[in-house]
């Protein structure tokens, strides 16, 4: 077999040999040999599928080398490794990620051509796995891909959803949910690793025992057991050799068939149970940002934690290594409080099944986890039923009985005879109906907890956990979040990356701050101008798109105006809406007035459940049917609804956006991680004074932002003084004129009740202050129309806006939690050889990998 070195981006890597050779030729010739023996398929027959997969599987065995490797070092090393535990990985399409990683995307994209084929089609084939719901869920993916560049050793652990967030389609203008059979066609990335499968045990009762050597023990018996199955997804870290692990579970019944059941003729019993174990990991659930008590939401996070823990017990045992170490071995951080009944399971696992006191087991699992919030809203924090929590988990209720009687113990030392901080500090809320506060677990079993943005931690410390914070104000940091610019910058818009490297290199891609030596070129008017070109280049392919899928026609030279994210009151895509009727009431009362021509553009899902966030996108849908329609507003305003939204799409309207819409009622949203995305492709924000929009603006300057809307504090004074929404309404007119349009049923054929409960909202209760902040949104938006119509000036902030990003990066994020949190460090992967030495190949042994 051949090797040879070859400069690999500045990294010296080793080339494969003829089989996973990273020329062009050795890519033609892998990859048509992946499509005859792994899809049994020639080119005369094969489907643009065949092609996809056979493509797929070219890249993976390029992942291999480094993945084995990766997992030998970490093995033999015993590095101590972080545990990401989440409920929710939105990765994305794999494919062009691991070819940027790899270094390779052009020599494959050459090597497709001069076989006849098309990358970005094949690219386009992949079927992205949605296993998130939005910013928590593709925040877990960004993380990942910095741990992987960072050479940090890491996992992340959580569940493989046989259905994963639904595909929303619009039909007469409301949203349809259907089944996202992501599976449908194989997962080529994904490999089952069905020896390593764990047990899971649910419902039944506890009994207490005296051991052998005379100790006080409790056995668990439960009614139900599952079996857990592992399936690995290699994560490679941008130009380097470390290739990590996402872990995510799959649930699967003990045995598929209960012959007792089938041979007394019970045919369907016998298949129940086989059901219901494998519905654990059917389908993700579609809510975020709001909680629904539903069993199976427990059952699901209990399961993918206990698979998780006791996986990791096993590593381990395996390397020899003493469970009192296990904290030593192992950080985990908590991907909000939905993983955050591993405290009880580890403190189960450690004293039922590995014999330890309560003591050790407390101090070994207080020192493991670390947990981050996302939330302020009081409806998203978790709780439980104990009735229903019980039945599930009754030994894991047990336990938290006892650590909230020893933490209450602490709390009464503390603040004696201050009942009601006892009351909310309690793990259990037992105002009414009682329930295990999941939150309040988190911050008992945690050493470290943490907020997603400064002002989010602020308010987190100052009221949602503010308790707890003054019990252990040293638990509790700051965490901004920050975006993968591999994924979001140099893969979703290489035309842009190509101009920034041309000018300051190409390692800004791993030192994002570097995007600051842009600002020596913002005075250059020929950089000036490319930049623009390459953005109008960008909004002609999204307008072409649009013609094609949407046949409606929208002007590339008019201002892309975009909010994605989520459908959610908070996030407000209604006041969005309602600047959009402003201006074309003004068209109306004086169709010759002179208006920046805007494209509006929105994407986003809704909570099935959600009515409101329904009826939002039912209310943007028919806006954009009259406005679109009507002769008088000559085209000058478009407005659109774009459909399922997913990470495939982000990649795609990101670059093309000039306006990034971040208009959250202050207070409200934790971070925002689109805002970064947005501002990192050049586009100018308005928004308020929430989440990340708070740093963004710091970073690129008051002069390069369009900021509007009440603050936080001034939100919290105006709900204590008791607001009025009406008064809003009846002191201006041209707001009292959107919304009396809205409620004649202009926008919807004379129907006066279609949007009723929308207007009634905003009118009588507006919990999310839009009338409040409706006129400071409204002269903002025609201070943006403005500063659009000078492009020169318009491209200069955009600019600055990219040039200032740097901090932004997850790859900051990662680095802040390995310092503050983390406490690990970088391990080089120096790739071996596997196959010509060593390992088993030649009878050797001396190779262990236990990950
Ligand atoms: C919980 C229990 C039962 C069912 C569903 C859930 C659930 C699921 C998902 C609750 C919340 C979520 C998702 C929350 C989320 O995405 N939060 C966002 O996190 C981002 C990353 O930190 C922030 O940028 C956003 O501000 C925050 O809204």
């Amino acid at each position: 077999m051949q090797t040879q070195d070859i400069n690999f981006q500045n990294a010296n890597i080793r080339v494969e040999d003829d089989r996973t050779g990273l020329s062009v030729e050795a890519l033609k010739r892998a990859f048509l040999d992946n499509l005859f023996y792994i899809q049994g398929k020639f080119p005369a027959i094969a489907t643009r599928n065949d092609y996809y997969m056979a493509l797929a599987y070219t890249v993976r065995d390029r992942l291999f080398r480094r993945w084995i490797n990766t997992a030998e070092v970490y093995t033999t090393q015993g590095s101590r490794t972080v545990c990401y535990f989440s409920a929710e990985f939105l990765m994305g399409p794999h494919l062009g990620n691991n070819l940027i990683n790899l270094g390779i995307f052009d020599q494959v994209k050459q090597a497709m051509q001069e076989l006849g084929l098309d990358l970005d089609e094949l690219m386009e084939q992949e079927e992205e796995p949605g296993l998130g719901n939005g910013g928590l869920g593709r925040l877990a993916a960004c993380y990942l891909d910095s741990m992987a560049t960072l050479e940090i050793a890491s996992i992340g652990y959580g569940i493989r959803y046989e259905f994963g967030i639904f595909d929303q389609d619009i039909r007469d203008g409301w949203q349809v949910e259907s089944t996202d059979k992501w599976l449908s066609y194989g997962n080529p990335w994904e490999i089952s690793r069905p020896e390593w499968e764990v047990q899971v045990k649910f419902g039944g009762y506890t009994e207490a025992f005296t051991n052998e050597r005379g100790q006080y023990r409790v056995r668990w018996v439960p009614d139900k057991v599952v079996r857990g199955v592992p399936h690995d997804t290699p994560i490679l870290g941008y130009q380097v050799n470390t290739c990590n692990t996402l872990r995510l579970w799959s649930s699967e019944a003990i045995e598929s068939f209960d012959f007792t059941a089938f041979n007394a003729g019970d045919y369907s019993g016998a298949v129940y149970k086989k059901m219901e174990s494998e519905n654990i990991s059917k389908v993700l659930y579609p809510n975020d940002n709001m909680t629904q008590g539903k069993i199976l939401r427990l059952e699901q996070q209990f399961f993918f934690v206990s698979c998780s823990l006791q996986d990791m017990i096993r590593i381990l045992e395996r390397q020899n290594i003493s469970l009192d170490r296990f904290h030593e071995k192992f950080v985990v951080q908590l991907n909000d409080t939905h993983p955050s009944i591993a405290i009880a399971e580890l403190m189960r696992l450690l004293m039922d099944e590995h014999g330890m006191e309560w003591d050790q087991a407390w101090n070994i699992t207080s020192k493991t986890f670390a947990y981050t919030n996302h939330t302020l809203l009081p409806e998203a924090l978790e709780r439980w039923p104990i009735g229903l929590f019980g039945k599930l988990l009754p030994r894991h209720l047990e336990i938290i009985y006892e650590i909230n009687s020893r933490f209450l113990d602490e709390v009464r030392l503390k603040y004696p005879d201050d009942i009601a901080r006892i009351n909310r500090m309690s793990l259990i809320d037992e105002s009414g109906e009682r329930y295990v506060r999941m939150a309040n677990l988190a911050c008992v079993g945690s050493f470290a907890i943490n907020g997603v943005a400064a002002l989010h931690t602020e308010l987190m410390k100052k009221d949602v956990l503010h308790d707890f914070y003054e019990l252990y104000p040293d638990k509790f940091n700051n965490k901004t979040n920050g975006v993968t610019p591999r994924r979001f910058m140099v893969l979703s818009n290489p035309r842009l990356c190509r101009l920034i490297t041309s000018k300051i290199g190409h390692t800004w891609v791993k030192h994002l701050d570097e995007l600051h030596q842009l600002e020596a070129y913002v005075d250059d008017p020929e950089f000036r101008a490319e930049f623009r070109q390459i953005k109008q280049a960008i909004k002609q392919d999204l307008a072409q798109y649009i013609k094609a899928n949407y046949g409606l026609e929208v002007d590339p030279a008019s201002m892309f105006d975009i909010q994605a994210k989520r459908i959610h009151e908070y996030k407000r895509q209604h006041l969005n809406a309602l600047h959009i009727i402003t201006l074309y009431n003004r068209i109306k009362a004086n169709p010759d007035i002179d208006i920046t021509p805007r494209t509006f553009l929105f994407g986003g899902k809704a909570a099935p459940g959600y009515f409101l966030a329904k009826l939002i996108i039912k209310f943007i849908n028919s806006i954009g049917d009259v406005v679109n329609r009507d002769p008088d507003v000559r085209g000058r305003l478009k407005v659109l609804f774009l459909k399922d939204y997913s990470v495939k799409f982000a990649q795609r309207v990101y670059p093309a956006a000039d306006l990034s819409e971040q208009i959250s009622t202050a207070g409200k949203e934790a971070s925002g991680t689109g805002n970064m995305k947005f501002a990192m492709n050049g586009a100018l924000t308005i928004g308020t004074l929430d989440g990340a929009n708070v740093e963004i603006l710091e970073e690129v300057g008051a002069e390069n932002f369009f900021l509007f809307g009440m603050t936080a504090e001034e939100v919290y004074a105006k709900r204590a003084a008791g607001y009025n929404p009406m008064e809003y309404y009846e002191s201006d007119p041209e707001l009292k004129l959107v919304l009396d349009r809205v409620a004649s049923g202009f926008f919807s054929h004379g129907d006066v009740n279609l949007f009723k409960p929308l207007i009634d909202n905003l009118l009588y209760s507006d919990p999310y202050f839009l009338l409040a902040d409706y006129r400071s949104y409204v002269d903002c938006q025609d201070r943006v129309s403005l500063a659009y119509r000078n492009q020169d000036h318009w491209t200069r902030m955009s600019i600055l806006n990219t040039a200032r990003m740097g901090k932004f990066s997850s790859d900051r994020s990662i680095q802040d939690y390995c310092d503050d949190i983390w406490k690990v460090h970088p391990i080089k992967i120096e790739l071996r050889d596997y196959v010509q030495g060593g390992c088993g190949f030649d009878g050797s042994t001396d190779c262990k990998v236990v990950f």
